[in-house]
């Protein structure tokens, strides 16, 4: 059985998903990011990066959501693309691309909007307008096809569905109407019973829901940590 360890937040979302939607048996392990449990040596021992999603399948280890999403993917054999180089460059580009740009953007511009201490607009304005130009590209190739691969929902929609469905959080409500076909694959995406499923899993453990100083600490180590 694989042990997923997770918490409800967006990276692990999309890993929950895969596991619902391949029918895959899994065992929740709850990290509660807000008591520093990604800090214990033993989770560090899975995912040196002291961040969630990670999974531990037999003798296997892979952490980083995207990572685990084509594992999981190339597992099963489900969620790909038909063979062919042609349309494994075009999955490892999307992947990718969701992996370096739309997730650390989004988190950037949820973390300066919402989070930061002092409100820099500076640092508001260049992360809510890499986080939307990326969104964007994503809009212009929903306009032209369904799915962001060919005709087939596959872990790309996945790994997007994980944080566009924040874009309220990380961009400001009004940013839907931009993103009209994004919304659509979104509520799609939101609407099966595997991704009713995965946002559900939370709620069987109980995590900490304050934002205090413990979490604080445990989150954002440069607070108390000067390296510049
Ligand atoms: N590149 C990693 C990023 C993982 C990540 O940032 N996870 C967040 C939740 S979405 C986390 O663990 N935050 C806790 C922390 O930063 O201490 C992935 O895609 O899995």
């Amino acid at each position: 059985m694989i042990k997923f360890y997770y918490s409800g937040a967006p990276n692990p979302m999309k890993v929950a998903l895969m596991l619902e939607e391949t029918g895959l048996a899994y065992e929740p392990i709850p990290v509660d990011t807000r008591k520093g449990e990604q800090h214990k040596p033993e989770y560090l021992a899975i995912n040196p990066n002291a961040k969630v999603p990670a999974i531990v399948d037999g003798d296997v280890t892979v952490f980083d959501s995207n990572a685990i999403l084509l594992y999981l993917a190339e597992k099963t054999g489900k969620f790909l693309p038909p063979k062919g180089d042609k349309a494994r460059g075009e999955l490892l580009s999307w992947l990718m691309f969701v992996a370096s740009g739309v997730g650390p953007f989004s988190g950037q511009s949820v973390h300066f909007r919402n989070y930061a201490p002092e409100k820099i607009e500076y640092a508001i304005n260049r992360y809510m307008y890499e986080a939307q130009r990326h969104y964007a590209i994503i809009e212009a190739r929903l306009a032209k096809q369904k799915f962001m691969l060919d005709d087939a929902y596959g872990i790309v929609d996945m790994a997007v569905w994980g944080w566009a469905r924040l874009i309220p959080n990380a961009l400001g409500e009004g940013y839907w109407a931009k993103f009209p076909n994004l919304k659509r694959l979104v509520d799609e995406i939101s609407a099966r019973p595997a991704a009713v499923r995965a946002i559900a899993l939370k709620d069987k453990h109980k995590f900490k829901t304050e934002f205090d100083d413990e979490a604080r600490n445990a989150m954002f180590r440069h607070l108390t940590v000067k390296v510049a």
